[in-house]
């Protein structure tokens, strides 16, 4: 068997190998006024962001197609899907993280929504990468804890957070995203990231609570392969501030070589 990585993927697992952390924003078109979409799709590509992901864990408005397809337009970036569930397979995107919720135990979340979902990611021909979601604990209920009715892992057992690792690397998964939510309080643990980054061979992805250059560079220095930030972009807190985010990442880069 030959498996061969799309663009996105390859992107990311070329960041790893470099020791590079690329810079996801996320959209939640329930979130982000309208009027936002352009500026904020221009503003992220003239900063040098790698790419959109597009989702949510409750979506209420149906125009999450158009959504897709405008940030893609205006921005000239990748958009890849990062659904809350099925319903939010389109054919606008270019890429889907294929996501099991692997530290939860809702078997709706660990498969169910995936066999209503990979039809529709055939037929729409998306790329698609097969990605274990971690929830970890953040002192706050997230929004993907209570709707996918599962329990963070405890921010503190790295060894429990390693082992979920391990697992997603034994089942074939091929990259992870730790999640503290969006909104988090606090950001994943830069130690946990650390572990997980030095005893497995994939690719991290890392989001929830993230704002500025100090927990960027901090999650990078230790091991993230990407990083993503939603809600300090609806809030304004990351907005004007995108060139000095990337700039924190290049520089745990260099201190890391
Ligand atoms: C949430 O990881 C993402 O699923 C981003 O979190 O909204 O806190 O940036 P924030």
């Amino acid at each position: 068997m030959t498996i061969e990585l799309g663009p996105v993927e390859s992107r990311l697992h070329q960041a790893r190998a470099a020791g590079e952390t690329l810079l996801y924003l996320l959209v939640d078109p329930d979130r982000l006024p309208a009027g936002e979409l352009t500026p904020l799709a221009r503003e992220a590509a003239d900063a040098g962001v790698h790419g959109f992901l597009a989702g949510s864990s409750l979506l209420l408005g149906n125009n999450f197609g158009d959504t897709v397809a405008r940030l893609r337009k205006e921005s000239g970036l990748p958009v890849i899907l990062f659904p809350g569930d099925n319903s939010q397979v389109v054919p606008q995107a270019d890429a889907i993280l294929f996501l099991s919720l692997l530290s939860g135990r809702n078997p709706q979340f660990l498969i169910g929504e995936q066999v209503r979902g990979a039809p529709q990611v055939m037929h729409a021909g998306l790329e698609c990468l097969p990605t274990a979601y971690l929830l970890v604990e953040a002192g706050v209920t997230s929004s993907a804890q209570f709707m996918s009715a599962s329990q963070p892992m405890p921010r503190h057992k790295i060894d429990i957070a390693l082992a979920h690792g391990l697992a997603a690397r034994c089942m074939g998964m091929r990259q992870l995203y730790l999640e503290a939510g969006s909104g988090a309080p606090q950001t994943v643990p830069p130690a946990m990231v650390r572990a997980l980054a030095k005893n497995l061979d994939l690719p991290l992805i890392v989001g929830g609570g993230i704002s500025g250059p100090e927990e960027a560079g901090e999650l990078a220095a230790a091991g993230a392969s990407a990083l993503v930030i939603g809600s300090a972009i609806e809030n304004g807190r990351a907005r004007g501030r995108l060139a000095e985010i990337l700039a924190a990442l290049r520089e745990a880069r260099q201190k890391g070589e």
